[in-house]
This record gives C-alpha cells, structure tokens and sequence, in this order.
C-alpha cells in the first residue's frame, strides 16, 4: 500500500509533515470490555533504535493524554513471532493497539482479530496490503524516500555506474517501497546507472555484508550501493570495510541509528534517509486517542525524513535515533 501522494523531494530538503487532530481528556468507549485506556504499541523487532525512537515519542504523547502505553515486541522482525503477540495482546483487551505489521499481508489474519474483538487499529511505519483494516496510518512517504536516495546516489556517483539495491525481507511494505521507488527514479532521470537488481538480507546486518562481499567478487564495477534500512545500510558498511572498498563505493543508508551516524561521521556512508520515528509514535497515539475518543481520524499520515550528508549533519542531530528515552 502507498501510504499517500509523491512528494516532490530534493536532496537535504525536508518533506513535508501532514497535519493531525488530536483528542485530548473526554469519554472512552472499549466495546470489548477491557481498558480502554490502555494502549499498546507492538513494534516490528525489539531493541532497534527505530522502534526505540518510535516509543519514546508514543510514551510521552500517551503520558500527556492520560493514556497508559505499554509495548511488546518481537526478537526478530518476522511475522510468525509478531503473530503470537497479537494474539496474546488481544487477550487483554486494550483500547488500541499501534502495530507496525512485519508482512503486508501475513499480519493481516491476527491484525483483524484484533479489530474484531473491538481494539481500534492505527498502523506505525509499515502496513497491510488490506487498507480496510487499520483506521489510521502513520509513515514516512517511502516512495519518494527511495526517490531521494536515487537522486543522492546518482550525484555522489557522478550519474555513472552499477549500483545495488539491499532490501530487507521481501513482504515489508516500507523498504519495498523504497526500493521500488528507487528504481524508478533511476529508469526515469538517471539512465547512466545500471541497477544489479534487489537482494534480500532477512534483516540481518551479517547477511548485507556477506552480499556486499560476494557483488564485488561478481562486479568489481561496483560504483554505490542503496541499502533500504537499518540492518541492511549497517552491513554494507561492514561489508565495504571488510574489502577494503570503504569511500571508493558509496552509500547511501535509510535510518539513522548510532552506528549509522558513526558511519556517515567517518565517511564509510555518504548519505543517510532519517525519518522520524518519535512523530509516528506520537501521531501514532494521538490517531488511537482520536479514535476512542469518537473524535475524527485521519487515515494517512505523513511524517518528514531528510537526507543526512557530512555537510548538513551538525544542524541535523534532532533526526539522529535513540536507544533509549
Ligand atoms: O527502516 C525502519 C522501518 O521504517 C522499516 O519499516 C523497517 O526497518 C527499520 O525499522 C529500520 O531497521
């Protein structure tokens, strides 16, 4: 699912962020029977300072609101340990849940359980293929982040070359969007860059340093790399280090974890794509808050990113992800 219109971007340039209602104090409703004023945030994998990000800014939108926030997470991003959680969660009856699904169309079965029994839907950073089920979405515009990254790719590059796309696990609405728009951008306005295609890296940072190995054994042309999140940029810069490559194939890395602004610091990354994991928390909590409150929702949201380059790293630090509040 697309989670709203292309905007137009540019390097260093911020998209813009969508305006939200928010509910405040007032009457809750929880036709299931449970607390309703409880709400639950079920991030895609623990521990990951995306989703760490991402909670502190649910934690204290929900604190200000008078909501209790409570968070369960997965020990890896995989459907098949998200699932359990959901159902588990469901069991307890809160309010609402504010799920990042970890498969656009394997959450959905547990996902509209959880609507069923009552517990009003708001999706955080990814979604489900099936637009009926969440009331609202909140996430960065990842077409045109992967539209970005191209356009920032291409000019560090120099507009020439092979490059290579590291996704990480196929299913993710997010990183295949950002792929996916990649892509496009390059077939569209950058035809001296040859793609060598999406490879997958089960979200794991070993695996994109062991496929950033074995690309340059097959295409020692290898000119710059588009790694399409946390896991997947972290890795390609262990995997250009490790060949010794570091500076002469460039990256440009989605998220902002303390290692990845490490990484950009000491030049082994060219270019990161932030978001804003702790407004899609907070709008996330707000969205839930509207919704048991009978106040209106909005169904798409979306956040700002920017993309981080050396130059314009000092004045960008408010974009740099925690791991911890
Ligand atoms: O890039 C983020 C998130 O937006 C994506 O959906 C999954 O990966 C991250 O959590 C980073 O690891």
């Amino acid at each position: 699912m697309r989670t709203g219109g292309r905007a137009a971007v540019l390097a260093g340039v911020m998209v813009t962020a969508a305006a939200l209602v928010t509910g405040c104090g007032g009457s809750v409703s929880n036709s299931g029977g449970g607390d309703a004023k409880k709400l639950v945030l079920i991030p895609g994998v623990a521990n990951e300072p995306f989703y760490i990000s991402m909670q502190c800014g649910a934690e204290a939108r929900a604190e200000q609101l008078g909501y209790s926030l409570d968070t369960q997470a997965p020990t890896q991003f995989d459907a098949s340990l998200q699932t359990p959680i959901v159902t588990g969660v469901i069991a307890n009856k809160p309010g609402a849940i504010l799920i990042a699904p970890t498969h656009a169309s394997a959450m959905a079965s547990p996902i509209s359980q959880a609507k069923n029994s009552g517990i009003k839907v708001i999706e955080v950073d990814t979604a489900l293929e099936d637009t009926s089920i969440a009331l609202s979405s909140i996430a960065s515009d990842n077409v045109a982040g992967g539209e970005l990254a191209a356009q920032t790719l291409s000019k560090l590059v120099g507009g020439n070359g092979s490059v290579l796309v590291i996704n990480t696990k196929a299913g993710t609405s997010t990183t295949d969007q950002r792929a996916q728009g990649f892509e496009d951008e390059l077939k569209r306005n950058h035809p001296g860059l040859v793609s060598l295609g999406v490879q997958y890296n089960n979200n794991e940072a070993a695996q994109a340093a062991s496929i950033v190995t074995a690309t340059l054994a097959a295409h020692p042309d290898l000119v710059g790399i588009f790694a399409t999140n946390l896991s997947s940029a972290e890795g390609a810069a262990t995997g250009l280090r490790n060949a010794g490559k570091l500076g002469q194939v460039k990256v440009v890395g989605f998220d902002a974890s303390p290692k990845q602004v490490q990484d950009l610091k000491d030049g082994t990354v060219q270019a990161l794509i932030a978001q804003n994991p702790g407004d899609i928390g907070k709008q996330g909590v707000d969205q839930a808050v509207a919704a048991l409150e009978g106040k209106p929702v909005t169904r798409t949201i979306q956040t700002d990113m920017i993309a981080i380059t050396q130059e314009n790293l000092s004045s960008n630090e408010q974009y740099f992800y925690k791991s911890g509040c």
